[in-house]
């Protein structure tokens, strides 16, 4: 591939752009201002016939736009709300990502939210280095995670393996879909207002769409109710921000584990000083397995479409 422009829009994994500069001519979108990458695409549309995208920057209309010799869209995430798809298929432009390799660790780190949320196990950690065990005695008692019933925003691979996982705890499975799972014993909720209302974790686990934007709002949260704990390991608009901020300072929601933001990596410091809530920097993925894997994917993809293989892992 060594002739190939790719156009790598974000510095996703070192092993990834070490090896596509390697293997082609590789192009980093981020090394240029954002006020000066039209011109930056106009200049080198002629040699770039792939986009390397992830959850952060993908492949939106005005950059496909400016690649006429554009082949391919190889997403480093399973996530695709960052590439315009529809212009993709009027253009034939093959589209792949990163599905399974992630399931797992995503799946775990829900689960881990969940339970350092309930347990507070970042605020006891703090209680313990600041010395406060010492001066105040022993830390307060917190919430019990097994045995709580949980309630899931999308059964596909990702929110299967968490309802996997907090059975083993023995948690009672609900879950909302468009449509209902006759694969599984879990009980299913036809709408998201009846989830939360009968659930104490609440997992969003589905893909970001114009119709799950803010999928978890006010009327979500206040169902979910002030014993209740959000966790969200799937997109940050999934959630209306303002709102969970609001509900969480009031006292209406008990507590939120939270992985992804909708203007990351800037996150409302309003939610810094809260005990019930925990901030990851969007890590669900984030192990050194799982991103290999998915750079694998991302390259086994890039040479399968420009050797005329058939793609690892295609969307489009
Ligand atoms: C990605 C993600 O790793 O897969 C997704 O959809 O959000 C993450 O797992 C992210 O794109 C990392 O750059």
């Amino acid at each position: 591939m060594e002739a190939l422009g790719v156009l790598l829009t974000f510095p996703m994994n070192p092993y990834l752009e070490e090896e596509l500069d390697r293997r082609c001519k590789l192009f980093r979108l981020w090394e240029t201002p954002p006020e000066s990458r039209r011109d930056f695409l106009r200049a080198h549309a002629g040699s770039i016939r792939a986009v390397v995208g992830n959850a952060q920057v993908g492949a939106d209309a005005e950059t496909i736009d400016s690649l006429p010799k554009l082949e391919i869209v190889s997403c480093f995430s399973v996530g695709l709300d960052k590439v315009d798809l529809d212009k993709c298929r009027q253009r034939g432009i093959r589209v792949t990502n990163t599905p399974d390799v992630l399931t797992e660790d995503v799946a775990d780190l829900a689960i881990g939210l969940a339970i350092a949320v309930m347990r507070r196990i970042p605020e006891a950690d703090r209680y313990v280095r600041s010395g406060s065990w010492k001066s105040k005695g022993d830390y307060k008692l917190t919430t019990r995670f097994s045995g709580k019933t949980v309630g899931i925003i999308g059964l596909g691979r990702i929110g299967k393996a968490v309802a996997k996982r907090a059975e083993a705890f023995g948690c009672p499975i609900v879950y909302y879909s468009r449509s209902e799972k006759p694969d599984t014993n879990y009980t299913y909720c036809s709408n998201v207002l009846d989830l939360a209302a009968n659930c104490q974790v609440l997992v969003v686990a589905c893909p970001l769409t114009p119709e799950t934007r803010h999928i978890v709002n006010r009327e979500v949260m206040d169902a979910l109710g002030p014993k209740g704990v959000l966790v969200n390991i799937g997109r940050g608009p999934h959630v209306d921000e303002p709102e969970l901020y609001k509900a969480l300072i009031e006292g209406r929601l008990g507590g939120a584990g939270i992985d992804v933001f909708e203007q990351e990596p800037h996150v409302p410091e309003e939610l810094f000083g809260l005990e019930n809530v925990v901030l990851l920097p969007h890590v669900g993925s984030g192990t050194i397995e799982t991103r290999t894997a998915m750079a694998d994917l991302v390259l086994g993809n890039l040479e399968a479409h420009f050797t005329n293989k058939p793609l690892l892992t295609p969307v489009i």
